[in-house]
């Protein structure tokens, strides 16, 4: 049984992404296209093709083009914009990478994608230049001295073949993996989400959730960019200072991970600001609670429903239409987008389950990623006759609305954020007092869900510790935030770890 999107196919257009999101550039001209929502310093669409151009011809003759990667590190400002779209004009593609990752890990992005230079935020250069060095990358070029050029290089570029951006997933098992997300998925995923999410000139969009993850990257900038809207940026999420930026430009669409969902809904204040000017909000990422939507929509004045996809899929799948936002239940993800078809099947074969019955959920698409960087075999257990596992649990009800049920997969979620356990248990590893190690995602009340891990010691050792040990390895959204000393890590007969069964006795 395949289920389709309710909409009507739409035509993928044949554009580079740059092409597709700033052929209205001359439109807007004058209108404001990004602000810093900290400064208030702002970029025209004028003043945005105009950078691109300069910087894309500056990079080129660095020698950036096709077949290369940019790294670019640094957090959502309006450069960030700027960086991407005169990259990817090179013929080059850009690895995001998340600037409070540890140097070995952001060393490890490196050497994984390939990147041959490296674009950074001012604040965070001196950590950029040690990688760099650690990596041989010849050049680390700050946001604010991009080299710029008179000719902008014009490569010809087939958006089916040619990789545009290659961000990082666990996918739905093991450790971190370069998406490789061609011109012609992101393309698709724009398309499909203006299909029925209508961005126009008379948005605002606050764009808080980081241009370095998928989210924030596709339907937030870019969606934001191509309907010609401005998108008001900051670099993270401080209550406050969100609540004065939505008042002060009159934001009219916000993106919301849950974690700010429920800030909205618990914290004191928010009804002191005047949020008159918001008519949609969308939020993603990870699971919603419906209570804390409702509180929130009731303190906003103004409906929360979501959308889901993952990584590996530009990221959209099913999303929620402006026309339909009334008639959306809350809680649910939404319908499938146009282009896109799922099945539902018991976990772990290619079998259907019965109409109305839960089964993980296969999607099919435009939007589904070339495969994983140099990694064939994660590639073929991802992708199988084009359905992408996505590792999620789902139920579809009469009306065609997704809902989540459970997940599957290994990935843990904090704040949204991919946790990957394989990565935390091969530091854990590293532990002389370490046999074994198992990590699994428990509930948390801030971070919806945290990492916990379960340790066979040699000796007897404390669980701060450890969490300290594995601290000061990885980012600080992926801290381990409990201990469990257990005698064994139960595994099945091919020594695959039984995390369901550590997550059913967990308390
Ligand atoms: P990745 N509810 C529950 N779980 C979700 C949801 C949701 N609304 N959205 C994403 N997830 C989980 O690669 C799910 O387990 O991409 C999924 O497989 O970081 C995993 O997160 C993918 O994680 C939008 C708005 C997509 C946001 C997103 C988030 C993409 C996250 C489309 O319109």
């Amino acid at each position: 049984m395949i289920y389709s999107s309710p909409l009507p196919d739409i035509e993928v257009p044949d554009a580079t992404l740059t092409e597709y999101v700033l052929g209205g550039a001359e439109r807007y001209g004058d209108k404001t296209a990004l602000v810093d929502g900290r400064t208030g310093e702002s970029l025209t669409y004028a003043g945005l093709r105009a950078a691109v151009d300069a910087h894309a011809a500056g990079l080129a003759s660095l020698g950036v083009g096709p077949g290369d990667v940019v790294a670019l590190l640094a957090g959502n400002q309006p450069r960030y914009a700027v960086a991407v779209h005169a990259v990817l004009s090179t013929g080059a593609a850009i690895t995001p990478v998340n600037p409070v990752l540890t140097l070995p890990e952001i060393t490890k992005q490196l050497l994984a994608s390939g990147a041959k230079a490296l674009i950074t935020a001012d604040e965070v250069v001196d950590k950029a230049r040690e990688a760099a060095t650690a990596t041989g990358i010849q050049h680390v070029l700050p946001l604010s001295e991009l080299p710029a050029g008179d000719t902008p290089p014009r490569p010809r570029l087939d958006p089916a073949t040619t990789v545009a951006v290659l961000p990082f997933s666990s996918g739905t098992t093991g450790t971190a993996k370069g998406v490789q997300l061609t011109h012609r998925n992101l393309v698709a995923n724009l398309a499909q989400q203006r299909a029925g999410w209508r961005i126009g000139p008379d948005d605002v969009q606050a764009a808080v959730l980081p241009f370095f993850h998928i989210y924030g990257f596709t339907i937030i900038l870019n969606s934001g960019l191509l309907g010609g809207a401005t998108v008001v940026t900051l670099p993270r999420f401080e209550l406050r200072e969100y609540l004065r930026t939505l008042e002060r430009h009159r934001v009219t669409r916000a993106y919301f991970a849950p974690p700010m969902v429920l800030a909205l809904a618990t914290a004191e204040g928010v009804e002191d600001h005047d949020l008159s000017s918001l008519r949609y909000a969308l939020c993603g990422a990870a699971p919603l609670d419906i209570d804390v939507t409702e509180r929130a929509e009731r303190r906003l004045g103004c409906l929360i429903r979501q959308g889901y996809g993952m990584t590996e899929a530009s990221p959209g799948t099913h999303q929620v239409f402006d026309d339909a936002f009334t008639t959306t239940p809350p809680g649910c993800v939404g319908k499938l987008s146009p282009n896109t078809e799922a099945r539902l099947v018991r976990p772990g074969t290619d079998e259907d389950v019965p109409p109305g019955e839960p089964g993980e959920l296969l999607v099919r698409g435009p939007q589904v990623m070339l495969g994983y960087l140099g990694n064939a075999e994660a590639t073929a257990s991802a992708i199988t006759d084009g359905w992408l596992h996505t590792g999620d649990l789902v139920r579809v009800d009469e009306d065609g609305n997704f809902w989540i049920v459970d997940r599957l997969k290994e990935l843990i979620k904090y704040k949204g954020y991919q946790v990957a356990p394989a990565e935390l248990e091969a530091v854990l590893l590293t532990h002389p007092d370490v046999t074994d190690a198992a990590v699994v995602g428990v509930p948390h009340a801030e971070g919806g869900e945290a990492p916990k891990a379960y340790v066979v010691a040699s000796r007897p050792v404390a669980a701060e510790d450890l969490m300290a040990f594995v601290a000061g390895q990885v980012a600080p959204y992926k801290k381990v935030r409990s201990v469990e000393f257990v005698s064994e890590i139960p595994k099945s007969p091919t020594g695959k770890i039984l995390r369901r069964v550590l997550k059913g006795t967990s308390g």
